[in-house]
């Protein structure tokens, strides 16, 4: 009551009420003019090039060496056979020219308009911005992107085990290779890290031969230098590096990485625990474009397609739940992206170090991530552990042997000598490993896995990674065929933005039983999944009339949980009993609906078996 009379005093004069209001402008224009300085500065943090240099930024998603998908958008790599070629001198020098504030904190670099030219030719040598990267001060900060919790954690990290850090690089920019360096030797406790090993692979570039000799010497951290002057690919090089470390614990990571505050203690916390266990950080992405820190992803694990193409899924329920109770506990992941890892020196040599059979790169992270777990080992992420690392849209490396022949070759001996039944499913539809199976010599490997006991593939599917979508016995695989139509359901061929295939459910035209497009899987529990962790998916909500079917990622939830009537070949949704059908509206013309059950023959499905071993 009170308050409401002054309220009604306060109007009685405009002078009196002026006065009154004099504090709340006063409060309010200086958050105004707070606001807008702090847009500002906004604003100046996430500048980037002029548009119309550019192509227009788009989420385009593209594919690393590290075969892991990220969206961003991008706007130099496009038109490069535009710009005149990087020139020896460029090729050759060492440019590196840091500006003190350039990529502070892991914020992006601008390029002067007046650089723009340069800055393409020189992004041809090394397929990221090189000129931005030589702008940054090798011991630039970055944010700390880890749940507040990981900080105290590991406060005893003086009884962990001690570190080789390998880094293996060919043909490395100066700049991004001793920002790795200096990343490790300013976010590292010291007394964890043995040594050093830079294991160069052939490298041509004049600055990487007695410059870089003599700058390494004069590091805080001891750094030996291993060279091959013959080109012998990344897997053997780190096997080069491998055997000269004198660490308990190897510790690989690319030439071109960035470790974060906290990486390497809780990687070494894991091995402390289990030397059985190999562990990954969680790779956040430097921008190949304006070196900008950015965090990636935390609820994913590794894993794979059907054309064992490396990829990154939503985690599985178990691992989820664990997440929900600590989200700071390293997690079980089937598979791991190969570039940055923690392994134990004497297990990574008693399981099989790597399978030397294989050329320059690829595969050897499922290799390696098999093997490790079929023959009594783990492989985890610790979300506590992030390192930042370049993704590239394509590669600067030459491929001695050509690109498809190495890397399909390695995957064939994956197959071979890993994958059981599954290696003549994934030969069946992959004819170019199909083609280098019969050139592999795998008699060494298969003797280590007999002499390891190692477990089948099976076990690893059913144990490991059973939200997996490949073909088994317990479940069916093949084609899904609509009897009113005689067309079959297919894959959508648009990409969403993990690179999942995604969009509305369609039939077409049948084809013959080497089409992938047309090959589903079943699973008791319900779920018509293929290639790549797609779901037939409809809502549970039970509106009237038909609803639409889509695909898109696995999710594990009751929505996408289906089940065949084998009497009235009918596929019904669960959760809502209605029909799987033929849309004949307008609306829907192209793609299939959920809609009630009335034994229309557009309701009428067969599930065909095909064979996959
Ligand atoms: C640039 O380099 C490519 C391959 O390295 C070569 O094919 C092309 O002719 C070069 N172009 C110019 C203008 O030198
Ligand atoms: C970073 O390195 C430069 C020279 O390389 C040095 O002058 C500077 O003090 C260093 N800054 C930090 C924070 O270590
Ligand atoms: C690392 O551990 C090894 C073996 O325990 C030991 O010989 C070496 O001195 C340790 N290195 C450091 C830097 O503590
Ligand atoms: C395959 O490799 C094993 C051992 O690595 C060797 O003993 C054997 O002779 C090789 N077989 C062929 C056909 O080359
Ligand atoms: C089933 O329902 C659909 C529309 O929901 C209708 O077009 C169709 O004729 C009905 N079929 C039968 C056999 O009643
Ligand atoms: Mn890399």
């Amino acid at each position: 009551m009170f308050d409401r009379f002054r309220f009604s005093t306060m109007l009685a004069g405009p002078v009196r009420r002026f006065k009154r209001l004099l504090p709340v402008l006063f409060f309010f224009l200086t958050f105004v003019i707070f606001f807008v300085w702090k847009l500002i500065q906004f604003t100046k943090q996430n500048e980037v090039h002029p548009k119309h240099l550019f192509r227009k930024k788009s989420a385009e998603d593209f594919n690393d060496n590290y075969r892991i998908k990220v969206i961003i958008g991008h706007y130099v790599g496009n038109s490069i056979d535009k710009v005149p070629n990087a020139t020896k001198e460029m090729i050759n020098q060492n440019n590196f020219n840091p500006i003190p504030s350039a990529g502070k904190n892991g914020r992006p670099v601008v390029v002067d308009s007046k650089d723009f030219l340069k800055m393409r030719q020189m992004y041809q040598i090394n397929r990221f911005n090189l000129l931005a990267s030589d702008k940054i001060p090798l011991n630039r900060s970055l944010p700390d992107f880890r749940r507040k919790k990981c900080s105290g954690l590991f406060s005893d990290y003086r009884t962990y085990p001690n570190t080789s850090i390998i880094i293996v690089f060919h043909n490395e920019a100066w700049s991004t290779l001793f920002r790795t360096v200096w990343s490790v030797i300013n976010r590292s406790p010291h007394e964890l890290v043995e040594e050093i090993i830079l294991v160069d692979d052939a490298s041509e570039r004049d600055f990487l031969k007695k410059p870089l000799e003599d700058y390494i010497k004069a590091l805080p951290i001891k750094t030996r230098l291993l060279r091959s002057f013959q080109r012998i690919g990344l897997i053997k090089a780190r096997l080069k590096g491998a055997l000269a470390a004198k660490g308990e614990v190897l510790t690989f990571l690319d030439a071109h990485c960035e470790c974060t505050i906290g990486w390497l203690e809780s990687l070494l916390s894991v091995i402390k625990e289990d030397k059985k266990t190999v562990v990954c950080p969680v790779i956040d992405i430097i921008n190949d474009d304006t070196f900008a820190y950015v965090k990636s992803f935390e609820l994913h694990w590794g894993a794979f397609n059907w054309n064992l193409q490396f990829r990154w899924y939503t985690l599985g329920g178990k691992e989820m739940k664990l997440r929900k109770k600590d989200a700071t506990l390293p997690f079980n992941t089937p598979a791991m992206a190969g570039g940055l890892f923690a392994i134990d020196k004497q297990f990574f040599f008693d399981i099989g170090a790597y399978d030397e059979g294989m050329n320059i790169w690829g595969g050897e992270n499922l290799e390696m991530s098999f093997r490790i777990w079929q023959c009594g080992g783990q492989v985890q992420i610790a979300p506590c552990s992030r390192v930042g690392h370049i993704f590239r849209k394509s590669s600067p490396y030459s491929f001695p042997g050509g690109i498809d022949k190495t890397l399909y070759s390695n995957l064939a001996r994956v197959a071979l000598v890993w994958m059981d039944d599954w290696a003549n499913f994934y030969f069946k539809y992959n004819q170019e490993a199909s083609r280098m199976k019969n050139n592999q010599n795998v008699t060494a490997r298969m003797d280590l896995r007999k002499r390891m006991q190692c477990k089948s593939f099976e076990w690893y599917l059913d144990n490991i990674w059973p939200q997996h979508f490949f073909p088994k016995d317990d479940r069916f695989f093949g084609r899904i065929r609509n009897l009113a139509e005689d067309k079959c359901l297919i894959k959508p061929d648009k990409k969403g933005l993990s690179n999942q295939p995604m969009g509305i459910a369609k039939i077409e035209k049948c084809f013959g039983d080497d089409f992938i497009v047309e090959m589903f899987v079943m699973t008791l529990e319900g779920f018509i999944m293929t290639d790549d962790s797609v779901c037939l998916d409809a809502p549970e909500k039970i509106g009237t009339g038909p609803q639409k079917v889509r695909i898109t990622a696995c999710s594990g939830f009751s929505r996408q949980k289906w089940e065949y009537d084998h009497e009235n070949k009918e596929l019904r949704h669960m959760s809502n009993h209605k029909c799987l059908d033929i849309s004949k509206s307008k609306e829907f013309s192209e793609g299939l609906v959920i809609t009630d059950c009335n034994g229309s023959k557009s309701q009428k499905w067969t599930l065909e078996e095909v064979k996959w071993k």
